[in-house]
């Protein structure tokens, strides 16, 4: 029934106007003829709150909303950037927030959407972190402050963040296995779906002696994006330009 397509990674941000510019058209191109859009997190390369008046989220909170106006269902998980996406955001642009994980049937098969970064759990780092700036009152405290304030420390973040990547191995900042396999069992899922480590690939697992399919989105940078699409003639990945 039409095609469903999923995207994640994009990290927009005003310092990449040619990415800004390939989803624009993507939203009004590919994404307007399909019949559903998931966008599995880190639409935006840091999100501060819904208050935020600055150009590019006006622009792409007017996109997504011409998107959802001309029929096309637009579902959107939680980033590890884009995790304070709220109610107001998903009123203006007729998007709807799904949990992490959310558990979809695709051609009656059941599909476990994820952005990703809860299975890196060796990333014990990280791991703390988001505990931390995902309970509730932080989230409150840091939404009480000025939005100059909130991009400042949204900057110190990022900056911090690069920092603690550049020290951490491949293999640390990656899935873990078993929380692959735990995840998928746990979900009855025979497909796991998500974006994160920037490292597109089709994997297969073997959970309890059945295969799973875990099929790994890529970034979207200058300018160059990736779709991974679902329809009648069944799965492709695309390639957005
Ligand atoms: O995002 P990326 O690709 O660089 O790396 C991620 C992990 N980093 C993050 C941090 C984000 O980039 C920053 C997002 C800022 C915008 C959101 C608004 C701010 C809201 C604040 C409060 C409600 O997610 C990175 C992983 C990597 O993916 C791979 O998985 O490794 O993890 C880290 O860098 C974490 C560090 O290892 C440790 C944290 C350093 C910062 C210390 C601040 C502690 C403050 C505690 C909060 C109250
Ligand atoms: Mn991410």
């Amino acid at each position: 029934d039409g095609e469903s397509l999923f995207i994640s990674d994009l990290h927009l941000t005003p310092d990449q106007p040619a990415t800004l510019d390939c989803f624009l058209r993507f939203l009004a191109g590919r994404a307007r003829a399909a019949r559903r859009l998931y966008i599995l997190g880190d639409l935006f390369d840091a999100w501060i709150g819904d208050d935020d008046d600055a150009p590019l989220h006006r622009a792409v909170r007017s996109a997504l909303r011409e998107l959802t106006a001309a029929g096309t269902e637009c579902a959107i998980l939680h980033g590890n950037r884009d995790f304070l996406i709220g109610r107001a955001f998903l009123r203006e642009t007729g998007c709807r927030l799904r949990p992490d994980p959310c558990l979809i049937r695709i051609d009656g098969e059941p599909t476990l959407l994820m952005h990703g970064d809860r299975l890196c759990t060796d990333d014990l780092a990280y791991q703390r972190f988001r505990r931390r700036v995902r309970h509730p009152l932080v989230k409150r405290l840091f939404l009480w402050k000025s939005l100059a304030s909130r991009r400042a420390i949204a900057a110190d973040y990022r900056r911090r963040s690069a920092e603690a990547n550049s020290a951490k191995t491949a293999t640390i900042m990656d899935v873990n296995q078993q929380a692959v396999i735990d995840t998928l069992r746990r979900h009855g899922a025979t497909r796991l779906i998500h974006g994160h480590t920037h490292r597109p690939a089709d994997h297969v697992h073997e959970v309890d002696g059945r295969a799973a399919q875990r099929l790994v989105l890529a970034e979207w940078r200058d300018g160059v994006g990736e779709a991974l699409s679902h329809s009648a003639s069944g799965w492709r990945r695309l390639a957005i330009e």
